[in-house]
């Protein structure tokens, strides 16, 4: 068996965690592979939404397991409320066995947030937009092979390596100028961390290879979007881990020969939240009403979301760098209404006209070219059938699919999992 790998081909928020949900019944393991609590995966069934951070987004379901990986990075703060919302609303996955957690995944301290705060109030307008969730100094301290790791939490001299990390965060937190204060929240974590040792620990890369000799099915779970890979995305305007389908092989110890299907996901346009270039951008009542409708505010952070058309040179080169095999497109109804839709389908970059995302989009701008496209007016959120998409949508579709050359097997019309087409 192979690993399906499911991932944001934009700039995140284009509807991972719903998807993931509706998917899991077809898979025997989800499993995170990147990224920490700056994610924010939103799904909603039954009247109820849930937003998870840490969590894998199978957990609503009762016959999967959840894994989250040797790539994320653990606040166990934060995973100890989620674990807590979840068990309030009858999903304990302790309880329900559902969910077990790699010991080589690294921590963020309480430290390490105050090192990213830090660092983005030094940055002045050239701050990255973090989350302020601290994962670019956990996994500087990863790479720089001084991070703790969950399974460290298990020896006795735990505390000892804690306060060794925390005295070098200290001092490098002491040249920004008066340290704030931290002991309630260093006492938080050393409470959360109890819990956080009750989740069964594996070795991510023997757990999901045992079940591939299974003969089981595995989903591997994205979290921010190809746009913020640290490698590929708009660098230095990225997060700090890879969002792409290698991050998968990588975040969990699964060999590259062993990835199966890479499904891909987009809005029907686009959002950013964060600084960076965003060359589809709309700062006008256009980008406001999609804010609007689109209910485009962080899931985190509850911060507004840049709004803007779809980008197809960026997706093109999403799709090939993740060598995507089919395509989900989300939040079709939001565009519902809108007479004219438009498609980037070159940038004009230092005098030329190209149709891929240059070296450099921060210093020199990548100016749109667009190309009109009728839109729809029916209100689609209630359509189950493909007969019912209107025809200008499926336009619209058959538009992406020719540009791109990969189908659209997915449509959402909606944040609820019935709200959700097989088209192919
Ligand atoms: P970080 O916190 O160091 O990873 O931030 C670096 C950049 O990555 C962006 N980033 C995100 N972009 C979209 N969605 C994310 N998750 C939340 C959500 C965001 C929120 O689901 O809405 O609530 O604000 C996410 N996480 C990180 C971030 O904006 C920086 O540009
Ligand atoms: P993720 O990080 O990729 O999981 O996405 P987020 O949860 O951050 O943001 C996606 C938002 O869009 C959430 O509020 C979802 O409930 C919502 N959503 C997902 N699919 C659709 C859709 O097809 N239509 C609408 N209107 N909302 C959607
Ligand atoms: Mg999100």
């Amino acid at each position: 068996m192979t690993v399906d790998v499911l991932l944001g081909l934009q700039w995140g928020d284009e509807g991972k965690g719903k998807i993931v949900d509706v998917l899991s019944p077809e898979y025997d393991l989800i499993a995170r592979f990147q990224g920490g609590p700056n994610a924010g995966h939103t799904l909603e069934f039954d009247n109820q939404k849930y937003v998870l951070n840490t969590i894998p987004s199978g957990i609503f379901n009762d016959k999967a397991m959840n894994l989250i990986g040797n790539g994320v990075v653990i606040d166990p703060i934060i995973l100890k409320r989620e674990l807590d919302n979840l068990k309030k609303n009858g999903f304990d996955p302790v309880a329900r066995k559902k969910m077990v957690i790699a010991r080589k995944a690294h921590l963020i301290l309480p430290t390490h947030q105050l090192l990213d705060a830090a660092s983005e109030s030094n940055m002045g307008a050239a701050k990255i937009g973090s989350t302020l969730k601290g994962i670019g100094p956990t996994y500087m301290d990863k790479t720089g092979r001084n991070g703790l790791r969950v399974g460290d939490t298990m020896l006795t001299d735990f505390r000892e390596r804690y306060d060794r990390l925390v005295n070098k965060h200290r001092s490098i937190l002491s040249h920004y100028g008066e340290i704030p204060d931290y002991s309630e929240k260093e006492a938080a974590f050393f409470e959360a961390v109890e819990l956080l040792k009750s989740i069964p620990q594996v070795d991510s890369e023997h757990f999901v290879n045992q079940y591939l000799r299974e003969g089981k099915k595995v989903l591997a779970e994205g979290a921010q979007g190809t746009m913020l890979d640290i490698d590929f995305g708009s660098y230095p305007f990225v997060t700090s881990s890879n969002t792409t389908t290698a991050g998968a092989c990588t975040g969990l110890g699964v060999a590259p020969k062993n990835i199966g299907s890479v499904i891909g996901i987009f809005k029907a346009y686009c959002t950013r939240v964060g600084s960076g270039p965003f060359p589809t951008e709309l700062e006008d009542e256009t980008g406001e009403e999609l804010r609007k409708i689109g209910h485009e505010f962080g899931a985190t952070t509850g911060r507004p979301r840049r709004c803007g058309w779809i980008d197809l040179p960026a997706l093109k080169y999403a799709i090939m760098l993740n060598g995507v095999t089919e395509m989900v497109m989300t939040k079709a109804d939001v565009l519902s209404g809108f007479e004219t839709i438009y498609a980037c389908t070159h940038y004009k970059y230092n005098g030329e006209v190209i149709d891929y995302m240059p070296y450099d989009i921060n210093a020199v701008k990548a100016e749109p070219i667009f190309e009109a496209i009728p839109g729809w007016a029916e209100d689609i959120t209630g359509i189950r059938e493909i007969d019912a998409i209107p025809e200008k949508l499926k336009n619209y579709i058959n538009y992406l699919e020719k540009h791109l050359g990969v189908p659209v097997k997915y449509l959402s019309v909606g944040p609820d999992r019935v709200q959700t087409l097989t088209l192919c």
